[in-house]
C-alpha cells in the first residue's frame, strides 16, 4: 500500500527531507537521502505513488503538488551533491598537480614510405628525366584490354603464361579479369593519345602466384614509347641507362623471350645482389634475378590501338616493382613487403 499524499503528509515528508538534510555532513550521507526519500522504495516516491489511489477527482491537483515538493527537494539535494563532488575532484587534482613544462614523449614509432613505393618513386624518377609521362589504368580490367588487345587471342596458350583472378562481371558478355600486367595501360593510352607517345605505367596487378620471390599482388612499372624510327637499340639505351641509374654499374643481360605483344620479345635480368652471381636460395642458383620483359611492339597491337605499324614502331617493357625494391634494398624475400612487420619496415624510414 502506498502512503495517500494528503497535504499533511506532504508537509511532514518535507519536514523529515529538511532534518536528515540539515544533518547529513559528507557526499555519502547526502546519497543515502537521497535514495531514502527518491529511490525506488523512498519516501516521496510512495507518495506520488499513492497519487493513483485517490480519487479521480482529487488525482489532478496531488500529482501537482507531490511533483513540485519531488521538483524542489530534489534540486536542493543534487546542488549540494554536485558542490561535494566538485570540491572533491579539485581536492584530487590539488593532489597531483599536472606540470604543464614538462615536454612531451617523443613516438615511438615513425611512420615512412614502404620500400616499394619508394623504388616506384625513384624511378618514375629516373624515367622523368628520359622523358616518360605517367599514364594509369584500371586494376579491375576487362579481357579485351588484358589480352585480346595484346594479341592474346581467346584460348591462346599463352593466357596460361598468367595465372588470371578472374571477376564475376554484372553485365552479361564482358568478360573481366584482374589486371595479370599493367601492359593493358598501353593499348588505352595509344587509343587516348595516339602516336607518337612516351609513358610509364606503375600500378598493382594480380596473379595466383606466391613463393620467394612470387607474391599474387605485386607491383609494375610499365613503359612505352611509340614514335617513327624507334627501334631496339633504343629499348637496350633506355634499360642500360635506367639500370645503372637505379643500381649503379651492375651487370644485366638480355635473354630472347615470347610475350604475344611483343617481337622481338627479352627478359631483362639483373646480377643478384645478394650473392653477387655466385648462387644462392634467392635467384635460384642462377646468379641472375629476373625484373623485367620488354620487346617491339607487335604491329598487330599497334592495329588494335588504331596506330598505322607501316609508320610507327615502338617498345615496351614491363618491370616487377617489387623485384626492384628487393634488388635496390637488398630484401630476399618479398615476403616481407606484404607481412606489415614494423621490425621490417622500421629500417627502411
Ligand atoms: C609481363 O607481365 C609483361 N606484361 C611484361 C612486358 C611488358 C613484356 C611489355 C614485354 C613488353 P612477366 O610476366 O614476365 O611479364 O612479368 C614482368 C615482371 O614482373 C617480371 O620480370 C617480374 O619481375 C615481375 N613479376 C612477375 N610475376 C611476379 C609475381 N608473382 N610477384 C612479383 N613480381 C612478379
Amino acid at each position: 500500500m502506498s502512503d495517500a499524499p494528503t497535504p499533511e503528509a506532504l508537509s511532514r515528508a518535507e519536514a523529515e527531507f529538511v532534518a536528515a538534510e540539515g544533518q547529513a555532513q559528507g557526499l555519502e550521507e547526502l546519497l543515502e537521502v537521497r535514495s531514502r526519500f527518491f529511490g525506488p522504495k523512498g519516501r516521496i516516491t510512495q507518495l506520488a505513488r499513492g497519487v493513483r489511489e485517490l480519487d479521480p477527482a482529487d488525482r489532478r491537483q496531488a500529482g501537482q503538488n507531490v511533483n513540485r515538493l519531488k521538483r524542489e527537494l530534489e534540486t536542493r539535494l543534487d546542488h549540494r551533491i554536485r558542490a561535494l563532488e566538485e570540491e572533491a575532484r579539485q581536492a584530487e587534482l590539488r593532489k597531483d598537480p599536472l606540470d604543464l613544462t614538462l615536454p612531451g614523449r617523443p613516438p615511438t614509432y615513425r611512420g615512412g614510405l614502404h620500400p616499394t613505393t619508394r623504388a616506384i618513386e625513384e624511378m618514375i624518377e629516373i624515367f622523368g628525366h628520359m622523358g616518360f609521362d605517367i599514364a594509369t589504368g584500371p586494376e579491375v580490367e576487362t579481357d579485351w584490354y588484358n589480352f585480346e588487345a595484346l594479341n592474346f587471342p581467346p584460348d591462346h596458350p599463352a593466357r596460361d603464361m598468367q595465372d588470371t583472378f578472374f571477376v564475376a562481371p554484372r553485365q552479361p558478355n564482358t568478360r573481366l579479369v584482374l589486371r595479370t600486367h599493367t601492359s593493358p595501360v598501353q593499348v588505352r593510352t595509344m587509343l587516348a593519345e595516339g602516336a607518337p607517345c612516351r609513358i610509364i605505367s606503375p600500378g598493382r596487378v594480380f596473379r595466383c602466384d606466391s613463393d620467394a620471390t612470387h607474391s599474387p599482388s605485386f607491383f609494375q612499372i610499365e613503359g612505352l614509347w611509340v614514335d617513327e624510327g624507334i627501334s631496339m637499340a633504343h629499348l637496350k639505351g633506355v634499360l642500360q641507362s635506367f639500370i645503372n641509374a637505379m643500381f649503379g654499374e651492375r651487370p644485366a643481360r638480355f635473354r630472347p623471350s615470347f610475350f604475344p605483344f611483343v617481337e622481338p620479345g627479352v627478359e631483362v635480368d639483373m646480377q643478384c645482389v645478394f650473392c653477387d652471381g655466385a648462387g644462392c636460395r634467392v635467384c635460384k642458383r642462377t646468379g641472375w634475378l629476373e625484373i623485367l620483359g620488354a620487346g617491339m611492339v607487335h604491329p598487330a597491337v599497334l592495329e588494335s590501338a588504331q596506330i598505322d605499324p607501316e609508320k610507327y614502331t615502338g617498345f615496351a617493357f614491363g618491370l616487377g616493382a617489387d623485384r626492384v625494391a628487393m634488388l635496390a634494398y637488398q630484401v630476399d624475400d618479398l615476403g616481407h613487403f606484404f607481412r606489415s612487420d614494423l621490425r621490417v619496415l622500421e629500417q627502411f624510414r
